[in-house]
């Protein structure tokens, strides 16, 4: 019997997901843009905008992050963002055409005192009508029970690389920390939002090992983000050889192949590619994106030069009478 490769499966074996990544580049797109069509409209497109809501000093040593302090990087510590100035932001994201609002800051957990803090950005950006989603490090289960009572949608927890190559990249929590942190969050019922990098010197047995990692979970990410390195100058990472586009495609079509239904986001790294590379990154299956000029501490194409894509490219935003945002609509 032949199986429906449209359904999610939980059995993937890591040599299944290498061999995909093996395929000839067009089957593996075709097959990866044939999946995506049976559970997604191809012209459609998630978009998220990110703030950092706390930046610098993090105690964690991810060796490819500017706001480590074990690295020097010039990113300086601030203190957790006020929530009207926050809500300000959320406010012109939305104008901007923004879906989801993420909020993202440099802690290695949740301390229980920041809680109030951080559920009232949460209700405050959720009563707004966006989407909301934080991402704030290692949580407790009875944490996520209080974000998710505050609103919270989405919470993004990376594994960031395959298992074997994880230690080279970061020491200070283990790869189990991060499934536990992401058992609380489903436990809890808020939407996971799970991917992780590449480019950072890892080889593609490691890629598969990240995607098999993802797909092999009790349930897929809801949304599942795939992040070409930001290269930070003064990270043991920084000088890390740039991941070829066609590598950075085959890995967005797998995604697509071993979690059919995750919104795949094309995440960091759009600012040093080609449209033509992005293209192709929709093509194999990628249905979300960050706009805004910023990520958390780097670039990111801005809204008028995503605008123009979206229009050449013929992508919509996603979901049923969605609003097209203002530099789209100007851009057409
Ligand atoms: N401190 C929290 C944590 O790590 O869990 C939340 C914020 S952290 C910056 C969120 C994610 O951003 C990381 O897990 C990593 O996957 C991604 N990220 C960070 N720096 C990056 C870079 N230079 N290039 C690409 N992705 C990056
Ligand atoms: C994710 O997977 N990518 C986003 C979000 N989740 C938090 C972060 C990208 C950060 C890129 C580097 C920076 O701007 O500092
Ligand atoms: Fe800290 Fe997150 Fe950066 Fe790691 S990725 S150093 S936990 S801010």
């Amino acid at each position: 019997m032949t199986r429906d490769p449209a359904q999610p499966r939980y059995d993937w074996t890591l040599d299944e997901v290498e061999a995909l990544f093996a395929l000839p580049f067009t089957e593996l797109v075709f097959r990866a843009a044939e999946v995506h069509r049976r559970w997604f409209d191809p012209t459609e497109v998630q978009i998220s905008q990110l703030l950092s809501v706390k930046t610098g000093g993090c105690p964690e040593n991810c060796g490819y992050c500017s706001q480590s302090q074990h690295f020097d990087t010039g990113v300086p510590a601030s203190k957790l963002m006020d929530v009207d100035a926050v809500l300000a932001e959320a406010a012109k994201a939305k104008d901007g055409g923004a879906q989801r609002f993420c909020m993202g800051a440099a802690w290695r957990d949740l301390k229980d005192r920041d809680l109030p803090k951080v559920s009232a950005m949460i209700s405050g950006v959720k009563a707004m009508g966006l989407e909301t989603c934080v991402t704030l490090g290692m949580l407790k289960p009875d944490q996520a029970v209080a974000l998710k009572d505050a609103g919270l949608d989405y919470y993004n927890h990376n594994l960031d690389t395959g298992p074997d190559y994880y230690a080279s990249v970061v020491s200070t929590r283990t790869y189990q920390d991060r499934l536990d942190t992401l058992t609380a969050v489903r436990d809890a019922g808020i939407s996971t939002c799970c991917g992780g990098i590449v480019g950072m010197g890892e080889t593609r047995r490691d890629r598969a090992g990240l995607l098999h990692a993802l797909a092999t979970l009790p349930a897929h990410p809801d949304s599942l983000p795939i992040n070409d390195l930001m290269p930070i100058k003064g990270t043991p990472l920084g000088g890390s050889e740039p991941l070829d586009g066609l590598e950075f495609v085959r890995t967005i079509a797998v995604a697509r192949l071993v979690c059919p239904k995750s919104v795949v986001r094309l995440s960091a790294g759009r600012e040093h590619m080609s449209r033509e590379t992005q293209a192709l990154c929709f093509l194999a299956g990628a249905n979300s994106m960050f706009v805004g000029g910023k990520l958390l501490t780097t670039k990111n194409p801005e809204l008028d030069q995503d605008a123009r894509l979206f229009a050449d490219l013929g992508l919509k935003p996603m979901g049923e009478g969605a609003q097209a945002p203002v530099a789209l609509a100007a851009a057409e």
